[in-house]
Formats: C-alpha cells, sequence, structure tokens
C-alpha cells in the first residue's frame, strides 16, 4: 500500500468459546456500541459478526461467533457450529472466552480445538464480577491452566468494564503492521438490515421462555425510509415452527408482541438514529431450522 506509514496495526482478533460465557457482550464493550445482540439464554449469536474499532493507530477487526456448543443435530445446530469453528482460521489473534468459576464439557472441546491453531491465544476470563476477591478465583485459573496452554490470561468483567485496555494492550502487541482493512467508518461488515432484524430476534430471545427461542428467526421484508413522514418504516416477519409458538409469541390479547415490538422500536430508533415506525407479524414456516434450503434462504448460508 502506497499510503502506509509503517506504524499503523491492523488485523482480526476472534472471539471463541462457548455458549454463554459473554463473548457478545465483551465485543459490545470492547466496541463501545451494541452490534451483536446478547442473552442469558445459549445460541443467541447465530451468525459470524464483525465488530470493527478504528483508531489512529490501529483497527481491530473483532470477529464474534455462534457459541462452540455439543449436540443439536438440526442444520441450524450445524450452522452454528461451522460458523464458530471456520472463525478462528486466518484470524491473529484468538481471544478465548471462559466463565469464572465455571469450566465445562464445552471449554474443554473448544480448548481441545484450539490446539490446532495458529494464532496466540489470549484467556480472558469473564464474569470475574462474580468472584469477591482475587485468590477465590486462583484454584479456576490452576484448572483451566493444565486443561490449555495460552499467552495471555486476562481477568475480565464486561459487566464492570474490568481488563477492557488489558485486551487491547495484549491484541495490539499481536497484531501485524499493516493498512486499515476496512474503511475507517466502518463499524460492522453486516448490514443495517441484518442488524435490525437481530435487534427483533433478541427481542424475541429474551422475552420468551425456553422453548420457543430456537424456534424462531426474522426476516426484514421492508426496510425503507419514508420521506415524507420523515421516518423508517420496518417490517418484520417473525417465522416460528409451530402454531402454539406462533401464540405463545402474540401472547394473550397480542401483549407480547406488542412489548417485543415496543422494546425493538427503541433499539432500532438508536440504531438509525431516526423515528422508527415497526410493524411484527408472525408466521409458521415448519421445520425452517431443519432444512437447509429454508435455512440459507433466511440467510443462514456464510
Ligand atoms: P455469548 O453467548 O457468549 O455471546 O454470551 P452473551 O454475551 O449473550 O452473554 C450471556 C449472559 O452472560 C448474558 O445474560 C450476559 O448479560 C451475561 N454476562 C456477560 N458478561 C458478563 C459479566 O461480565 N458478568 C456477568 N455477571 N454476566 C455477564
Ligand atoms: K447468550
Ligand atoms: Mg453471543
Amino acid at each position: 500500500d502506497a499510503d502506509y506509514n509503517g506504524d499503523y496495526q491492523a488485523g482480526f482478533a476472534a472471539v471463541i468459546g462457548r455458549p454463554n460465557v459473554g463473548k457478545s457482550t465483551l465485543m459490545n464493550e470492547l466496541l463501545g456500541q451494541k452490534l451483536s445482540i446478547t442473552s442469558h439464554k445459549p445460541q443467541t449469536t447465530r451468525h459470524r459478526i464483525h465488530g470493527i474499532l478504528t483508531t489512529d493507530a490501529y483497527q481491530i477487526i473483532y470477529v464474534d461467533t455462534p457459541g462452540m456448543h455439543l449436540g443439536g443435530k438440526k442444520s441450524i445446530n450445524d450452522y452454528m457450529n461451522r460458523t464458530a469453528n471456520s472463525a478462528f482460521v486466518d484470524v491473529d489473534v484468538i481471544l478465548f472466552v471462559v466463565e469464572a468459576g465455571r469450566w465445562t464439557d464445552e471449554d474443554q472441546a473448544v480448548a481441545r480445538k484450539l490446539k490446532g491453531a495458529d494464532a496466540p491465544v489470549i484467556l480472558l476470563i469473564n464474569k470475574v464480577d462474580k468472584f469477591e476477591n482475587k485468590e477465590a478465583l486462583l484454584p479456576f485459573i490452576q484448572k483451566v491452566s493444565e486443561q490449555l496452554t495460552f499467552d495471555a490470561l486476562i481477568p475480565v468483567s464486561a459487566y464492570k468494564k474490568i481488563g477492557l485496555q488489558a485486551i487491547t494492550d495484549e491484541v495490539l502487541k499481536r497484531l501485524p503492521k499493516q493498512a486499515a482493512i476496512f474503511p475507517e467508518d466502518y463499524v460492522t461488515d453486516r448490514s443495517t438490515r441484518f442488524l435490525a432484524a437481530e435487534i427483533i430476534r433478541e427481542k424475541l430471545m429474551r422475552n420468551l421462555g425456553n422453548e420457543v427461542p430456537y424456534g424462531a428467526t426474522v426476516e426484514i421484508e421492508q426496510f425503507k425510509f419514508d420521506e415524507e413522514e420523515g421516518r423508517w418504516l420496518v417490517n418484520g416477519l417473525i417465522l416460528v415452527e409451530r402454531p402454539g409458538q406462533k401464540q405463545i409469541v402474540i401472547g394473550k390479547k397480542g401483549e407480547l408482541i406488542k412489548k417485543i415490538g415496543s422494546e425493538a422500536r427503541k433499539d432500532l430508533i438508536a440504531l438509525l438514529d431516526a423515528r422508527v415506525h415497526l410493524e411484527l407479524w408472525v408466521k409458521i414456516k415448519e421445520n425452517w431450522s431443519d432444512d437447509a434450503r429454508a435455512l440459507a434462504s433466511l440467510g443462514y448460508d456464510d
């Protein structure tokens, strides 16, 4: 690159780990912007998403991924595991996120996969806010250290913003010197339309019990700015797999879908920085989560 001044650093940092350790929450905190949806339910993140942080000195491209999980035979689970597995190929740094005090078989499985990775691994022990003092964490750190080798270890709390600067420092130690990869005003590789669908899905994940969320997905049917009204018109179609699920999403007298809509609308206003008119519909599309063609047509194809 002719413009390259010799000091700039740019590269990819993959955020890897089992579901629910706080990968997406952490990436959002590192970016200072909510890009990736989060909830206490596993498999909230279904797609790989880049969160791009650009300064005068560096560009870090965080790659948030679905959690690598065991089990689940449906096509959608395959898709998520494939996406997670491919995310640490061709990256400069791997951020392996675990949850303070909890080492499970799924963490073990991720650790095994990382043995074959080329990039250096930085172990992030998230949710340290759950521990009163550092001593209480030592047995856990000891245990994890016996399970894998890593290049650095950082205790972190996405909630309390502990360890964020240390993450940036450790990533920068390992980021190649090269010109920015994305234009400086890019914050993600995903379209605004995609982010809008994700926002609606987040509210579904957060408002529904355990059964429905895994059978639901969201398609944006209309996404346009109405010049006359000076507002965005967004139509979201919520697809579920069974009539019973449709009833649950709608709720008594339509109360639940109303709540989902008003929460989503708030976030859409923040995303689009404009007024938003949001309409949500629920439709049954049987078996979409285990049908390769349906999956691809719904955007589960990268
Ligand atoms: P992911 O599946 O790994 O992407 O995890 P999420 O980012 O969706 O978070 C899973 C759950 O952990 C959510 O309920 C978060 O609010 C919670 N969480 C994330 N970071 C922290 C943290 O630093 N401390 C605590 N106590 N909870 C956290
Ligand atoms: K989650
Ligand atoms: Mg996530």
